[in-house]
């Protein structure tokens, strides 16, 4: 229940009861060492959940915000508070961005409409005041009361610069700008860097000559980005911001995942030391995959501080023996070797849904580590093949990645030899410029093909279908990476185009319809364009009714567009309710319609119990699932007739 008036006289000294954490924290940065390992948490979430605040005051009221934070912190005996607003909107929110702002769950930009599409946008845009735009404000008040109520140097947080432009561009037209037109994405990056970034932290720094920062970067990691992206676009511009802002050492952004994805591990870390050069920070759920061990050895090699994070997922769901167990290995392998004192751990991170009971478990865990108690010492789970066990529950790898790979050696040249044997060569050829990325190209050869009196049926599953059927098994197996799956999609598009008039004017029926949402208090659209995609490509009509959707809207179109099937999309554990709402409200109003679910934190049992007609694990799956329900259905009918 949320109150009004929710936070009681303070009862702490916040002066004095975070010292021994500070003190640790920052002799572990300075390479000092520290005589016990200290954590830090992400744990704002957690504390407006905690204390029982409405999100649309906690994030908008500094006084809530840092109070609510550090008795949160000081009530569960943290080491250290750690103050984290929606940094992922404090920039793009004060030069215009458009806000959703939700009562149990921090605020989100919504760049359904982007901020930035075009040169024209980007010329008619201000950069904001840091001294009045929308909440920038609100994050000086918030490093200034922090100050005040600590006696401690505040850390001024801010946006990554990729994950930043990404706000103002929407993901997918980034990606796709990189591509198509480079050099406006460039300025973009200038524009955001330059003139929205650098003035804002600077006039923070005014403020806080020694403050710290950190640079929260959740797009700006493999395989949402390619190592190519990092270092033409990432890498460069924050070390751009880094020298804006006074050449600061302190200047980093930290929180990359994507280590199990690179092709070299610790050369990726080696990069990630240029956005971090004071520590080597390494989470799950890459940390699991790739062990701890390993990473020991790496930073050991280099004589770097350390920190490993445990799983946001592993905190919230448990089980209680996971959660401790992980954060005993974490600990254990952290803290060891020449350089173990100058190691901490990092809880990622502790959301409005993790049970209270979770987060003391994790807090007493470590205590108890530290006091000597140790029931798993020596033991190692991390970096074996036991890799399931990064998520809780039955899901496999990160977004369905690293499952496909049952081919031996290289996996891209055995798929296209067997997709492309005994085909017509016009057909190869329409394949092979999907999966070569060539729009132009694959538009002409489609026209072409059709000249040629190819029907429009077979040059779908023959060229096109068969294309993305194989950029979903190398996504699947982690060969390739979003940018590459979102390029090769725009390519089948091309073809496609060529294609539409004449499945419109033959009323040659597509596949199926069906309607995608992200559903209600859910900002988060990768997963579900990218399935979008894959279902296209397999010749479906997709109606995308966006993110943030109203379960009467999805009705409405579902009735509307006589869906063959209706696909939801959610991403936060916070937004799953709104699945099992919208499954209900079908159910209400008697409209039978398959409804399939999927995402990250979506398992086929929450699938099961919500009455849902099917759940895919990835976007692959998903159109396996979709023709599985078109095909039964087609059955169905013809018994009925
Ligand atoms: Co957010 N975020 N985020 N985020 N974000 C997560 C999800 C989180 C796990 C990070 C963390 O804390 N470790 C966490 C959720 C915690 C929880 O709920 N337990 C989280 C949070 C809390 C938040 C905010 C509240 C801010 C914050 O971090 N405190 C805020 C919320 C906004 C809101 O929605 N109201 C927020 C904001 C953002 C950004 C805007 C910065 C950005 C979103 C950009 C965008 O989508 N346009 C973002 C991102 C990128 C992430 C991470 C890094 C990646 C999510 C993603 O895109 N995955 C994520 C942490 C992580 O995973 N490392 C995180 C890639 C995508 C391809 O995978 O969507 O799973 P996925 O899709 C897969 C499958 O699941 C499946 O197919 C896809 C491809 O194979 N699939 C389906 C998906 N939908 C399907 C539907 C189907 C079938 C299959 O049938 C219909």
């Amino acid at each position: 229940m949320l109150t009004e008036t929710p936070l009681t006289e303070a009862k702490y000294d916040y002066k004095t009861c975070f010292d021994k954490g500070f003190d640790a924290v920052s002799n572990v940065l300075a390479g000092t060492g520290s005589d016990f390992p200290p954590f830090v948490a992400q744990m704002s979430e957690f504390a407006m959940a905690y204390q029982g605040i409405n999100a649309k005051e906690f994030f908008a009221n500094p006084e809530v915000f840092v109070e609510g934070n550090l008795r949160t912190s000081a009530e569960l005996g943290f080491d250290v508070p750690d103050l984290i607003w929606d940094v992922y909107d404090i920039e793009c929110e004060a030069t215009g961005g458009k806000m959703s702002w939700f009562d149990e769950l921090s605020p989100a930009i919504n760049n359904t409409t982007p901020l930035i599409s075009t040169e024209k946008d980007l010329a008619k845009l201000t950069p904001p005041d840091p001294y009045k735009s929308a909440r920038m404000p609100f994050v000086r008040d918030v490093l200034h009361l922090f100050h005040e109520m600590t006696g401690k140097q505040p850390t001024i947080r801010f946006c990554g610069p990729l994950t930043c432009v990404a706000q103002y561009m929407q993901f997918e037209q980034m990606i796709l700008r990189m591509d198509e037109d480079p050099d406006f994405v460039h300025k973009v990056f200038r524009f955001v860097v330059e003139e929205v970034q650098a003035p804002f932290i600077n006039s923070l720094f005014k403020d806080f000559p020694n403050a710290g920062t950190n640079g929260s970067d959740a797009i700006g990691s493999l395989p949402f980005i390619s190592e190519e992206i990092l270092d033409e676009y990432s890498i460069p511009n924050i070390l751009k911001l880094r020298k804006l802002c006074g050449d600061r050492k302190v200047l980093q952004v930290d929180n990359w995942w994507g280590d199990s994805f690179a092709k070299d591990t610790e050369k990726y870390w080696d990069k990630k030391l240029q956005a971090t050069p004071r520590y080597l920070k390494i989470q799950d759920p890459d940390l699991f995959q790739v062990g701890t061990v390993r990473s020991r050895e790496y930073a050991t090699k280099l004589g770097v501080p350390l920190q490993f994070g445990v799983d946001n997922h592993v905190l919230q769901e448990g089980p209680e023996e996971e959660i401790v167990k992980r954060i005993h290995e974490y600990m254990e392998v952290g803290t060891s070797g020449p350089h173990g004192d100058t190691f901490f751990l990092y809880l990622c991170n502790l959301s409005a849904q993790t049970p209270p009971e979770h987060a003391k478990i994790a807090i007493d865990a470590i205590k108890g580590w530290r006091a000597g108690d140790r029931p798993y010492e020596g033991k190692v789970f991390s970096g074996g093949e036991t890799d399931s066990a990064a998520r809780s529950g039955e899901k496999g790898r990160w977004m369905g990645i690293g499952q496909g790979g049952d081919l031996e050696g290289n996996m891209r040249v055995a798929l296209e030899t067997e997709a492309k044997e005994g085909k017509k060569k016009v057909f190869s050829d329409i394949y092979d410029s999907v999966m070569e990325y060539r729009d132009d190209d694959c538009a002409v050869l489609v026209a072409e093909a059709l000249d040629a009196g190819e029907t429009c049926g077979d040059i779908l599953d023959e060229g096109l279908i068969a294309a993305m059927d194989t950029i979903g098994a190398l996504f699947s197996s982690g060969e390739i990476f979003v940018p590459e799956m979102l390029i090769s999609a725009r390519a089948m598009k091309a073809g496609l185009e060529i294609l539409r008039p004449i499945l419109t004017a033959s009323k040659e029926p597509p596949k199926g319809t069906v309607i995608m949402a992200t559903v209600q208090g859910d900002l988060h659209d990768i997963g579900k364009n990218l399935v979008c995609m894959m279902l296209e490509g397999a010749g479906f009509k997709i109606v995308d009714l966006g993110v943030n959707t109203d379960p009467q809207d999805i009705i409405r179109n579902a009735e509307k567009e006589k869906a063959d099937i209706v696909g939801l999309s959610a991403l936060l554990t916070t937004s799953m309710p709104f699945m099992m709402l919208t499954v209900n409200a079908f159910r209400d109003e008697g409209k039978d319609y398959p409804i399939i679910v999927g995402g990250a934190p979506v398992t086929r049992d929450f699938a099961d119990k919500i009455g849902a007609h099917g759940y895919a694990d990835n976007a692959v799956e998903a159109v396996t699932l979709c023709k599985r329900i078109i095909a039964e259905a087609e059955t169905s009918r013809k018994v009925a007739v």
